[in-house]
């Protein structure tokens, strides 16, 4: 059968969040894209990740037309909390962050939303494209050839971006000589559950308990999103929904009278938490954004949040080029983009590092992080950091 052959502006790998607003945004600049995505829409609409917005997440959302039904269904929180000891400690955005806050609405949700306004402005977004590879990325006509619906396919295109997340062919194509690679694994790992109650809670509950992190969230007005610490190599077999319930009371024990609200566990999965940072984000044409880029353990709920800010830069420059003929923003996208998501692995690390249990901390160690965590609920100072940190800096 024939080559069938496509050109386009931009070719976007990748239909998560990054991949999705970036199409979404440089249609507001009038600039053509077309999306290659490996999994069906279902899948990718029904899979449960990220669930916290920070403010500048809400702004771009609400400012590019997509923001409807989080105003609607999301959660707006001005706190978390925090707990440890037996006793919960609230730290208040409104008072420390200039009133920003952050927003509850799952990642899936963003992702509906996204491909609906794709599709409703006639977006080319292609879903189950398989063998996708990268060519001639150091030319002025970069080429991606794929499979789809039983054809060879070619998108010819002036720029790619790679958007497929941290296990996709976008950052392998970077050659190991030109790009330098940071990683840290953490001996953790989060089991996520799905349970059909309403919210046990009004905010975020983070709570530090010597058998290890858990952390309440939720989804809906009748879904909770909890998580607790587990080992990475753990199986999910191995927790039965009473040991779970178990571990939960257990690690959020509180003299305040809280009690966690049960249900039927829909779902459970366990992921492996990992820090990472592949740099420079961009090789000739090529340009990384969101996991493909760099990874974040999920207790700063920073990941999907620092993914939709890479692709808000990098819309910025391609409007440059295409509007005014400069390549300046584009030359300078790795390093502008590298700025916030440092930030975000310091503060994710520190957040990590602070609520869990480490099995080879002495009990010197121990004593410090009890300290720290003294310290943060006590001390405005130490507070407003997490805060501004938390609700997230400018998007700039
Ligand atoms: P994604 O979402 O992984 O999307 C990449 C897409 O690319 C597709 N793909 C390919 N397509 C074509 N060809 C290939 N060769 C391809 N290879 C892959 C994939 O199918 C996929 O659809 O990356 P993106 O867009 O960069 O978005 C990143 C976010 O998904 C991620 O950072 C967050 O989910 C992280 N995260 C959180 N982030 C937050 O901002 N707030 C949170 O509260 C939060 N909580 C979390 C989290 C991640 C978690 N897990 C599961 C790791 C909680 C958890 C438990
Ligand atoms: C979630 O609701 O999935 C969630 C919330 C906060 C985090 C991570 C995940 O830090």
């Amino acid at each position: 059968m024939s080559e069938s052959v496509t050109r386009t502006q931009v070719g976007i790998i990748g239909a998560g969040p990054a991949g999705l607003m970036l199409s979404h945004l440089l249609h507001l600049h009038g600039i053509e894209s077309v999306v290659l995505e490996s999994r069906s829409r279902r899948e990718i609409e029904a899979t449960i990740r990220a669930g916290v917005l920070e403010q500048g997440t809400v702004d771009l959302l609400n400012e590019t037309g997509v923001g409807e039904r989080m105003k609607r269904e999301g959660f707006v929180h001005h706190g978390i909390y925090l707990r440890f000891g037996g006793r919960t400690h609230r730290i208040c955005f409104s008072d420390l962050a200039d009133g920003r806050c952050i927003t509850v609405y799952p990642q899936h949700e963003v992702i509906k939303d996204l491909v609906s306004a794709r599709l409703a402005a006639g977006g080319d977004l292609r879903f189950e494209v398989s063998d996708v590879s990268l060519h001639d990325i150091t030319s002025e006509a970069p080429r991606i050839r794929f499979q789809h619906a039983g054809r060879a396919c070619e998108l010819r295109c002036d720029y790619v971006a790679g958007c497929d997340g941290f296990h996709g062919v976008s950052r392998p194509a970077i050659p190991s000589t030109t790009r330098k690679d940071y990683s840290h694994t953490y001996p953790l790992g989060w089991l996520g559950i799905l349970v059909e109650a309403p919210p046990s809670t009004d905010e975020l509950i983070y709570a530090y308990h010597a058998r290890g992190f858990a952390l309440v969230s939720m989804r809906s007005t009748t879904l909770q999103r909890l998580y607790l610490q587990c080992h990475p190599d753990e199986h999910v077999d191995a927790w039965s929904d009473d040991r779970i319930w178990s571990e939960l009371h257990t690690r959020l024990e509180n003299t305040e009278g809280w009690r966690l609200k049960e249900g039927k566990i829909i779902q459970k999965n366990i992921v492996a938490m990992r820090s990472f940072v592949a740099e420079p984000m961009q090789h000739g044409r090529l340009f990384l954004a969101g996991d493909a880029a760099h990874i974040v353990p999920p207790t700063g709920a920073k990941g999907m949040n620092l993914a939709l800010a890479d692709v808000r830069v990098l819309s910025q420059a391609l409007d440059e080029f295409y509007r005014h003929a400069r390549s300046d923003r584009l030359a300078n996208y790795s390093a502008t983009a590298l700025k916030r998501v440092w930030r975000a692995e310091h503060f994710s690390s520190w957040m990590t590092s602070m609520l869990h249990h480490f099995a080879d901390r002495d009990e010197f160690q121990q004593h410090l992080q009890v300290s720290q965590l003294e310290y943060v609920t006590s001390s405005t100072a130490a507070a407003k950091s997490l805060a501004e940190n938390y609700v997230g800096v400018p998007m700039g």
